[in-house]
């Protein structure tokens, strides 16, 4: 092994004066607060990322050449930030988020004041984390549609130069089409392989499932989709060069929001974060009652979906409805597919889920329902331990895992009459088109639309399958956020500190009928958030106002 020369090998010095060389033509902003690698990555305004961005080339480099040349991904991209902001997040070999014991390296190197220290910072890695400088290391990069993304991409591939590292620039993509190619380039010569590894090969791998799924279902007339202005209407648009037209399927797909030209207008009053928090229609709606609508964000990694009824109410179908919609089909299919004694389905949610989506799931659907903190990160590693794990925030990030072993079985089964083979078919199929490294909104949108036309779904009867308790979610600013302490493994739906203050809240909670209320600081926002529901509207408002009232009495800034 050539473990006894970890840390220590670097040809001739050479990416140690690499660092030194490129930490100088990117120095660290002077004015700049700490840099923090969190659940997105770096993120912020877009011209305080540049050295930002050379500092992941670097420890991107590391992180392949620490799996042996396997190869890393970056993204930039802010998500559904205004378009002044950018970010960077890497990406693991599997197409996993970075494992969270490197976030802190991540942070060290990014902070390092000048050169000097930034070839300190490097060297110490080296050290710490044993890489042997002799391994190959891979890393390919990609970038949302915001103009600030080219010069970032610049100051990347320096680092990445620097260091030796060989790199490929995919240009322009969607968060999720990055995730499926690492997975595609670390898997291409394997036995399982993920996809081809092109962005051509995301297209035909998910055209080609979508068309298996549908086979012989009419799809349920049109669904407009609302791309955020961003990255999610080119990439939509150029899928749909791949799928049947409409008068063949029956499926009419209309893409709005898909103005990528113009920066100001990306996220703006419309995607899936406008949406789902504002609770109404983005811009450029035009729907009628009952039509059916979706939304993007600014990476198309989130969707929900939505419609106005008769009297212009707004009804949304967020993430909870989607993991429900998504864990009754696959129940379904499991069941008639006869591998229903082999495979088990579990969803997983945050404590944001409405509390009638767990209901239904657990008492309707009768599967397992587990619930997780925010992030991810979280809801990922906890539906990795399933046969099949689905996963959803309420914000409209999710996807579904299949098991190595769940997939084989579905692969190997022999079906025992032509309707467990149909159902077999369709399941296959599903395993194909659902992106299972990361929630992807393209991925999502054909897996909803799947269902729905199988089921013969309207979003009227979509969402009749039950009724979501009243709920409301607040913030409050408060002096100090890291006070707020949850309980740990109560996934986030009880504190610990500030002392007595949860006590409080019961209290207050136990005043409402089935209320349910609590308190977490914002990882993303200088808030903590309160989230209340109650059987009552008016309860549930009266809740999370005292709730918000008492924090802001005892914490307030
Ligand atoms: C991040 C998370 C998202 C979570 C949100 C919560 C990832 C990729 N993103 O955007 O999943 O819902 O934070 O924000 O993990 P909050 O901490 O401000 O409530
Ligand atoms: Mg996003």
């Amino acid at each position: 092994m050539a473990d006894s020369n970890a840390g220590i090998f670097d040809p001739d010095g050479k990416y140690e004066q690499g660092v030194l060389q490129v930490s100088k033509e990117y120095p660290r902003p002077k004015d700049g607060a700490d840099f923090v690698y969190g659940t997105a990555g770096f993120r912020m305004k877009a011209d305080k990322l540049p050295s930002v961005a050379m500092t992941v080339g670097i420890l991107a480099g590391l992180r392949s050449r620490k799996l042996h040349g396997q190869t890393i991904g970056v993204m930039i991209t802010a998500s559904h930030n205004p378009a002044e902001d950018n970010g960077v997040k890497i990406v693991d070999p599997q197409g996993e988020m970075l494992e969270q014991e490197w976030e802190k390296y991540a942070t060290y190197i990014a902070n390092a004041k000048d050169q000097q220290e930034a070839q300190n910072a490097y060297m110490w890695m080296v050290k710490e984390v044993r890489i042997d400088q002799k391994k190959p290391a891979n890393v390919i990069f990609a970038r949302d549609t915001r103009p600030s993304g080219e010069e970032l991409v610049r100051a990347l591939k320096s680092g990445l130069d620097a260091t030796g590292v060989t790199s490929v620039d995919y240009g322009i993509l969607t968060t999720p089409q990055l995730h499926y190619l690492v997975k595609a380039t670390n898997t291409k010569d394997t036995s399982h392989p993920y996809g081809e590894v092109s962005e051509e090969g995301y297209y035909n791998k998910m055209a080609s499932a979508f068309k298996t799924a549908i086979e012989g279902i009419k799809p349920n007339g049109s669904v407009t989709v609302d791309c955020a202005n961003g990255v999610g209407a080119p990439k939509l648009k150029e899928l749909l060069k791949h799928l049947p037209s409409s008068s063949e399927s029956g499926l009419d797909i209309r893409v709005v929001n898909d103005n990528v030209s113009n920066a100001e207008v990306l996220n703006k009053d419309c995607g899936a974060d406008f949406v789902k928090t504002q609770q109404r229609a983005p811009a450029g709606f035009d729907g009628k009652p009952y039509e059916r609508w979706a939304s993007f964000d600014g990476d198309a990694d989130r969707i929900v979906y939505y419609f106005t009824t008769e009297g212009s109410i707004f009804r949304l179908l967020d993430g909870d409805r989607i993991a429900t919609l998504a864990a009754n089909f696959l129940g379904e299919l499991v069941q008639k597919s006869g591998l229903a004694d082999k495979i088990t389905i579990a969803v997983v949610q945050t404590a944001y889920a409405n509390g009638s989506s767990t209901r239904y799931i657990e008492q309707t659907l009768k599967l397992r329902c587990e619930c997780t903190s925010t992030g991810v990160k979280h809801l990922h590693h906890v539906a990795a331990r399933s046969d099949i794990g689905v996963y959803f925030e309420a914000n409209g990030h999710g996807t579904v895992l299949f098991s190595p072993q769940t997939l084989k079985r579905i692969h190997n089964h022999q079906p025992e009459s032509p309707a467990q083979l149909e159902a077999l078919t369709t399941l296959r199929a599903l395993t194909d088109l659902i992106n299972q490294t990361v929630g992807d909104a393209i991925s999502d949108f054909l897996l909803v639309e799947t269902i729905l036309a199988h089921k013969e779904y309207t979003v009227r009867e979509w969402l009749a399958t039950y009724t979501d308790m009243p709920n409301k979610l607040g913030k409050q600013r408060v002096a100090n956020r890291a006070d707020f302490v949850t309980v740990p493994d109560s996934a986030e739906r009880r504190l610990e500190k500030p002392a007595g203050l949860q006590e409080r809240i019961d209290e207050i909670v136990a005043k409402y009928k089935d209320g349910r209320c609590f308190v977490r600081a914002s990882g993303t926002e200088d808030v903590v958030r309160i989230y209340g529901e109650a059987s009552e509207v008016f309860d549930c408002e009266n809740m999370v106002r005292e709730v918000g009232g008492e924090i802001e009495r005892r914490f307030g800034p």
